[in-house]
């Protein structure tokens, strides 16, 4: 295993100290260190993992030197524009050094979601002609050589990181949160206010790992609920593309703040179309709780601001249990002409034994799908 000092002090000895990126949690212990250990200026968690590039890029223009993106392997997709169109030496030829992890490596356990894309991950790479090398017990020689042909090809060079890869590294920069309560208490509370043919699309991460957990609990099934494991982002227009073709079924989006910023332009083509069946609830932590709590500006921002600048009809933020319930009422029985959107904001964490849903996305389809005909 590789202890995550020595990885990034191989990386400045090669002269890569600056970083941009979505956290992933392969790269729980390597995040965490470099959250602690570099500065504010110098590692710039970002948006999506496009972005990231675009930072690298800029931060090459400005100086001359090698960025570092790190990212999980889903954010592969949100990369593929900036790398073909910016960074390639067709275009304008930037170097950078990608730090990939790896979920769903063939013959490695792992959620749905994860298959396709771990399959596909290396010879996505190999299609944008970007070379890389699988970190293993010859890590160090490996960081120089990709660090000497970035130079050498002034290219992009990924190196793709393994589950347990990193030793453990536990982040000191803890925020300790005063809020009253936890986003699973949250979400207990809306569910419990749902109507009988109320549909739910949750986010990717614990936020639909809950949920699923509470109807269990409660008996309910899960055919109310559209689960959005993967493709993170995306549930507020999965969302929207339901809510405009069922005007008479209430849609509830359970999304995280980290999703919500992750492709925050849907939000201005929520806002624009504004159906009143749709109902956008942000389970606000200010974190990417769901990979190691790294920071989001999820509680920096003006989210209801944002919200009513863009059109939603009603906008309500609440950070107690009291004020989400009098929030649901509202919603309940106010007469709303358009979107409405809650801003809950919650404390970090999550139950140790928090499972997983045991259904499968294609059962889960299916059963959605038959539940929305009815
Ligand atoms: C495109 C993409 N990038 C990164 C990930 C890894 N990932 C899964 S959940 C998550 C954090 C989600 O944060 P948020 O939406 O705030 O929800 P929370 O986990 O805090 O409840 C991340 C980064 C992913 N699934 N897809």
């Amino acid at each position: 295993m590789i202890q995550p000092k020595a990885f990034i002090d191989a990386l400045a000895k090669g002269g890569v100290d600056f970083f941009a990126g979505v956290p992933d949690s392969l790269l729980k212990n390597l995040c965490a260190y470099i959250m602690d250990n570099v500065s504010r200026e110098m590692n710039i968690i970002t948006a999506n993992e496009g972005n990231a590039v675009g930072l690298a890029a800029g931060y090459h223009l400005a100086t001359g030197k090698v960025g570092c993106v790190y990212m999980q392997n889903s954010g592969e997709g949100n990369i593929v524009n900036p790398l073909l169109s910016l960074v390639d030496e067709e275009v304008y030829h930037i170097p950078m050094l990608l730090v990939i992890g790896w979920r769903g490596e063939p013959g490695v356990h792992d959620e749905p979601q994860h298959k396709k894309q771990g399959k596909v991950t290396l010879s996505l790479l190999e299609t944008m002609s970007i070379p890389y090398a699988v970190l293993d017990a010859d890590w160090d020689q490996q960081v120089a050589q990709a660090l000497t042909q970035i130079r050498e090809t002034n290219g992009v060079y990924a190196l793709i990181v393994r589950k347990g890869t990193f030793e453990d590294y536990l982040l000191q920069q803890q925020t300790v949160s005063s809020l009253p309560q936890s986003r699973e208490e949250a979400i207990k509370i809306v569910v419990d206010k749902l109507r009988e043919d109320d549909i739910v699309v949750s986010t990717t991460g614990m936020i639909s790992r809950e949920l699923f957990e509470y109807r269990e609990a409660k008996g309910q099934g899960h055919a109310h609920d559209f689960l959005t494991v993967g493709s993170m982002g995306h549930a507020s227009q999965i969302a929207l593309g339901i809510a405009l073709q069922k005007p008479e079924r209430r849609v509830f989006v359970f999304d995280g703040d980290g999703a919500l910023l992750m492709h925050m332009g849907g939000m201005a083509i929520i806002g624009d179309y504004c159906p009143k069946n749709l109902v956008h609830i942000v389970f606000n932590n200010g974190s990417h709780d769901s990979v190691g709590g790294q920071p989001t500006v999820g509680q920096k921002i003006d989210i209801e601001a944002i919200a009513r600048a863009v059109g939603y009809a009603d906008v309500i933020s609440v950070d107690s249990q009291e004020s989400l319930m009098l929030a649901m009422n509202h919603v309940n029985n106010a007469v709303i002409e358009g979107t409405s959107i809650i801003n809950v904001n919650v404390s970090k964490g999550n139950r140790e034994n928090l499972g997983r849903p045991t259904t499968t996305p294609i059962q889960n389809k299916e059963a959605f799908m038959q539940n929305l005909k009815e």
